[in-house]
């Protein structure tokens, strides 16, 4: 539906919140890698740090370090400057610019239904700041200010990326521009897009997770990765045969779609090679595996890490390219409103 007007065009964008986890990399950053290594589309990767101050501010010099370190991360999983369009949001005013238009879009019953607005304000949602509510309506302006028409995300995101659509479908009807803003797809796709904690399988792996052993960092080495599994909570049952016998082992499924994502299989063909065999087994393959993927990245990640001008030079050029495509379809939005266009604007549409 979105390819029918629009050209395809790939978008995500993930918050430097803290250092990425093996949930966000198979959940997501795998996937951007991907799609840009298909070359079937524009691919436009976000470091989304306007999102990353709507549970609390982490202070100015551990934003400007969680930004580093996810930059570092993007580039040390595969993606190319040279291929893909990777910057940082708050560079590239268009988004917020078009979140304000959504502000007014959306509606207050719809983000009241968004699941993750109520995990995160937790029991004081008095207390939760607008911008936690209103969240969603800037990850539609993220995605919609570039005609996006495909989003890699996690299984979690589903529901934001629903509202998207119809903030999408809303906009076009009531300011009488059919198929301005394309229906985007999500792209929730492999065998881990919700990767769970470790300590518990039915919350799911998270950088903010007050336990470090729920989640297994890009950057732990060798030792705490092995740890990590090790001590990561399962039943006392083998692994069974088939993936019908995991139902009602989140805890056992986890592992095991963690294990398919990372060979690149799928659960069933790691139940064939496992089923009977306990834990004691499995895990410490599962270790090998997981340090087999991570310590390069970790590896490049550092390497990067210490050069953090040469980072805002790859940002600073990717916010030039991702503005040159934003500022030209905000313009086109604020003609379709009618508001006065400014010098600035004049040019874009
Ligand atoms: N556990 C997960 N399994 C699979 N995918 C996941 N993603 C996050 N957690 C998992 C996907 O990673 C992308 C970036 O996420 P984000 O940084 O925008 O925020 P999030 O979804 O809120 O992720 P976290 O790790 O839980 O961050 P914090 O703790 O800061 O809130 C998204 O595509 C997401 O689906």
């Amino acid at each position: 539906m979105a390819e029918a007007t629009h050209r395809r065009r790939v978008f995500s964008g993930v918050q430097p919140t803290g250092g990425l986890t093996l949930g966000n990399y198979l959940g997501a950053v795998k996937r951007f890698v991907a799609m840009q290594d298909e070359g079937e589309a524009e691919t436009i990767y976000c470091l989304v740090d306007m999102h990353a101050i709507t549970a609390g501010w982490p202070g100015r010099e551990a934003l400007r370090a969680a930004t580093h370190e996810l930059a570092a991360a993007f580039l040390a999983c595969g993606l190319d400057p040279a291929r893909s369009i990777i910057f940082n949001q708050s560079q590239v005013p268009a988004h917020a610019e078009l979140a304000w238009i959504f502000n007014c879009v959306a509606r207050l019953g719809w983000l009241n239904r968004m699941t993750q607005f109520k995990d995160k304000a937790g029991r004081d949602r008095e207390a939760a700041s607008v911008g936690l509510f209103a969240y969603p309506n800037l990850m539609a302006a993220d995605i919609l200010v570039y005609h996006a028409t495909h989003v890699p995300v996690g299984e979690d995101q589903k529901q934001h990326l629903e509202l998207t659509r119809d903030i999408a479908a809303k906009f076009n009807n009531d300011f009488g521009a059919p198929d301005f803003f394309p229906l985007a797809e999500p792209v929730i796709e492999g065998a881990a897009t919700r990767v769970m904690s470790l300590r518990d399988g039915t919350k799911k792996m998270s950088k903010s997770d007050a336990s470090d052993m729920s989640r297994i960092n890009l950057t732990d080495d060798a030792d705490t990765i092995a740890l990590k599994i090790r001590k990561a909570r399962t039943d006392p049952e083998p692994l069974p045969g088939s993936v019908e016998g995991l139902e009602s082992r989140p805890e056992a499924r986890n592992l095991v779609n963690i294990y398919a994502a990372l060979a690149d299989t799928t659960p069933q063909e790691v139940l064939a090679e496992f089923a009977g065999r306990p834990f004691s087994e499995f895990k410490p393959r599962l270790a090998d595996l997981t340090v087999a993927t991570l310590a390069p990245i970790s590896q490049r990640m550092r390497e990067l890490m210490a050069d953090p001008g040469e980072l805002d030079r790859v940002l600073g050029e990717g916010a030039d390219r991702a503005a040159a495509i934003a500022e030209p379809i905000l313009a086109q939005t604020y003609d379709i409103i009618g508001f006065v266009r400014s010098r600035r604007m004049a040019t874009g549409a």
